[in-house]
């Protein structure tokens, strides 16, 4: 088998690429090691950038995400008992999000990519990455226990945090950066109509919870909870029953209950791997970086490698100009370690920290109080919320 660009990873990284490529005319393979049920059953982001949803149209799969995204012109936070709203729409010029569940966008990408005909090949066992220090690299993997061999210019690593691609990168090549966050996230699903129009970030001392949303008739909820919970420990009554307490009055009140569809946790961490190109090898989305999800960045993260990459393996195979696959880390790059930031300080800023103890806590109200009396503290919140320029 052979290809110009092999896609490792069937998430929303490798998807919106192939898309993106495919339709410059460039031929993909993506090979994943789940089954498309299975990468559909994951639940996980719901909030997109603006970039994110321009880059899911230029990828001609924004049709049902136009009828059915939520467009949010406004974020809300919660502390003290008191909601405030940031007018996102109004400092940053007109600038929103939209609310549209990951699991839909990877939905309308894989039914671009079979409408076009182009190669996924899901349940691909055993993948192994060779010569992508050379002309041309190749990739190894078993289909239905039987070896194949993808010849390919190029490889995407779109495999995610546990992914084969990192790993294949030789020992000293790439330096990591970590942050691992004492607490994680109990995430419920229900069909239930959201508590709110718009999300709510709060900040109660005994910890953080959120209000998203799916649909208005499908609700997201998450609590943080300590870092070595088992969500068995959590009946449905009691999630409900512990965030109602973390709400103020008015959602509080306003919030419909109902029997969970899902309900996971999700360890929180910052990391970041240097550099994202190791010869003719690519790394974008999660397998390069992972933000705690407080900032609603890990998903636009990845597209954000993806618009970048995109462009530049079009220009190479358009102009024969490798200018842009140079510069693909250092570019992608400066723009993820903003996005890490304001992942980690929304984190630092919302969550319970008792080491931080009761000093702690009245800095992270200090700083909220400011927050929401200051347009320009306002403002820098708003523009990363949205998402800042690529
Ligand atoms: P993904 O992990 O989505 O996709 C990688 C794909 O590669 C997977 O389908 C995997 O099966 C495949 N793969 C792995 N190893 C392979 C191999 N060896 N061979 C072939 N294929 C292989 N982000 C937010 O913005 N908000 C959230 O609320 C949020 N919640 C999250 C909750 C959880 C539990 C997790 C894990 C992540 C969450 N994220 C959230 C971040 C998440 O949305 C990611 O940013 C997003 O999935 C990144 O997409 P990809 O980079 O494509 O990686
Ligand atoms: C979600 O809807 O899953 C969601 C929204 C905003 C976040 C994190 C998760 O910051």
């Amino acid at each position: 088998m052979r290809t110009q660009v092999a896609i490792i990873g069937a998430g929303p990284a490798g998807l919106l690429l192939g898309q993106l490529l495919q339709r410059a005319g460039i031929e993909t393979v993506i090979l994943e090691r789940r089954s498309a049920d299975y990468v559909l059953g994951r639940i996980r982001a719901g909030v997109l950038e603006q970039g994110t949803v321009e880059l899911i149209a230029r990828a001609g799969c924004d049709a049902r995400l136009r009828v059915e995204g939520l467009p949010h012109a406004g974020v809300n936070l919660c502390f003290g008992g008191r909601r405030h709203r940031i007018d996102l729409a109004a400092l940053t010029a007109g600038k929103e999000v939209v609310v549209y569940g990951q699991t839909e966008v990877t939905r309308d990408l894989m039914e671009a990519r079979a409408a076009a005909g182009a190669r996924t090949v899901y349940e691909a066992a055993g993948v192994h990455l060779e010569g992508f220090d050379r002309a041309r690299p190749v990739v190894h993997f078993l289909k239905g226990g039987i070896a194949q061999t993808l010849e390919c210019d190029f490889i995407a690593g779109c495999d995610g945090f546990y992914g084969v691609s990192r790993q294949s990168v030789p020992e000293g090549a790439l330096e990591t950066f970590e942050r691992v966050y004492p607490f994680g996230w109990l995430g419920l699903l229900a069909d239930v109509p959201p508590a709110n129009e718009e999300l709510i970030y709060v900040n109660h001392e005994d910890g953080f919870a959120l209000c998203s949303m799916r649909s208005p008739t499908r609700s997201r909820y998450y609590l943080q909870c300590a870092a070595d919970e088992k969500v068995e420990n959590w009946s449905d009554q009691r999630f409900w029953d512990e965030l109602r307490r973390r709400l103020d009055p008015e959602a509080a009140a306003a919030l419909v209950t109902g029997p969970a569809l899902e309900k996971s946790i999700a360890p929180l961490r910052s990391f970041v791997a240097e550099p994202l190109r190791f010869g003719r090898l690519f790394l974008a989305g999660d397998v390069a970086h992972i933000v705690p999800p407080t900032g609603a960045k890990g998903l636009n993260l990845a597209a954000s490698d993806v618009h970048y990459l995109s462009e530049a393996l079009i220009e190479y195979y358009g102009e024969g100009s490798s200018a842009g696959i140079d510069a693909y880390s250092t570019r992608a790059l400066a723009r993820v370690w903003k996005a890490e930031r304001f992942s980690w300080w929304m984190t630092s800023l919302l969550h319970h920290f008792p080491e931080n103890g009761r000093f702690g806590h009245r800095i992270q109200l200090a700083e909220l109080e400011y927050l929401v009396s200051s347009r320009a503290a306002a403002a820098s919140l708003a523009e990363n919320y949205v998402g800042l320029p690529f």
